[in-house]
């Protein structure tokens, strides 16, 4: 199964048999003070940096997410998709809890998006997924509904299974829903890794869809974020994951390395590309 996403003039394929796409995640301002203390201001070159680095480390996607406490995101997202629009030609995946501001920001994007993120709770789907069908498009569902987030993998299918649905009937391609197991940190829940991994075999073998997650939410906590982030990671990818949000400039190295060692980057094209362009 196949999904697009666009840029300006760029297109991202997202492709289950591989290789996988990196969405970079760290327009983020969690821990991140800069970013909120440079957003308050309307000045976005620290947005940029962020961006430009990404992209160098081999980033196909960019995550964008601009809350924080006290923002008015209905007007500060559209502002700095614009701005990223202006300078970088690159597919966006628009990060908010707030429909209201991921409307305006497709409003206001030049390609085809990633919505991120719709979740199994009537509210959500009810609210998203007709904004997703008008402006064409993508949406990252994640396994949680109004019970909560249930540690059943096969709870999670049945979940992924439900948005899926009510997408294709809301007239949504079912290719434009990309499934986000859950990664919850392994130092609160012992099995988050086996529970993850588990969920994500499932949706791979039984519905055939992309799958996303935040990969490094696994290591919250924890001393050497990158070993933890990357032995999961890999996991991750042997059992379907297909497009990572994750740090490309920690992570790139490794994502290339599984796709090379799972047969999928033939005479390791890819990878020594990746050292020749980012050396
Ligand atoms: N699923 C989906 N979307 C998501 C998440 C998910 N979006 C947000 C988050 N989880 C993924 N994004 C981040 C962004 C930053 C960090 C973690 C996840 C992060 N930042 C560093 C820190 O906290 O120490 C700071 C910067 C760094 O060193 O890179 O870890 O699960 N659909």
């Amino acid at each position: 199964m196949k999904t697009f996403l666009k840029g300006k003039n760029t297109e991202v394929i997202i492709n289950t048999e591989g290789p996988v796409i990196i969405i970079g995640e760290s327009i983020n301002p969690t821990r991140r003070k800069r970013l909120v203390t440079t957003l308050q201001e309307n000045d976005f070159t620290y947005v940029f940096e962020l961006a430009e680095n990404q992209i160098r480390a081999g980033a196909d996607v960019l995550d964008v997410n601009v809350g924080f406490p006290g923002v008015d995101d209905v007007r500060l997202l559209p502002d700095v998709v614009v701005a990223i629009g202006e300078k970088f030609d690159i597919p966006l995946c628009l990060d908010s809890p707030n429909p209201k501001a991921i409307e305006a920001a497709l409003k206001v994007s030049a390609g085809k998006c990633l919505i991120n993120s719709v979740n199994g709770k009537e509210e959500s789907m009810t609210a998203l997924l007709p904004v997703a069908r008008d402006f064409g498009a993508a949406i990252i569902g994640l396994c949680m509904d109004d019970e909560g987030i249930t540690n059943d993998p096969e709870k999670r299918l049945a979940i992924a299974e439900k948005i899926i649905e009510r997408a294709v009937r809301t007239g949504l391609r079912a290719e434009d829903v990309i499934i986000d197991p859950l990664a919850m940190a392994v130092s609160a829940e012992p099995q988050a890794c086996i529970i993850a991994a588990e969920t994500i075999r499932l949706i791979h073998q039984k519905l055939g869809h992309n799958i996303t997650m935040g990969a490094s939410n696994i290591s919250f906590g924890l001393p050497n974020r990158e070993d933890i982030n990357s032995a999961f990671m890999a996991i991750a990818i042997m059992n379907g994951l297909t497009c990572p949000i994750a740090n490309p400039e920690k992570i790139a190295g490794l994502v290339h390395a599984t796709d090379l060692v799972l047969g999928r980057d033939d005479y390791a094209i890819r990878f020594i590309e990746h050292y020749q362009s980012t050396l």
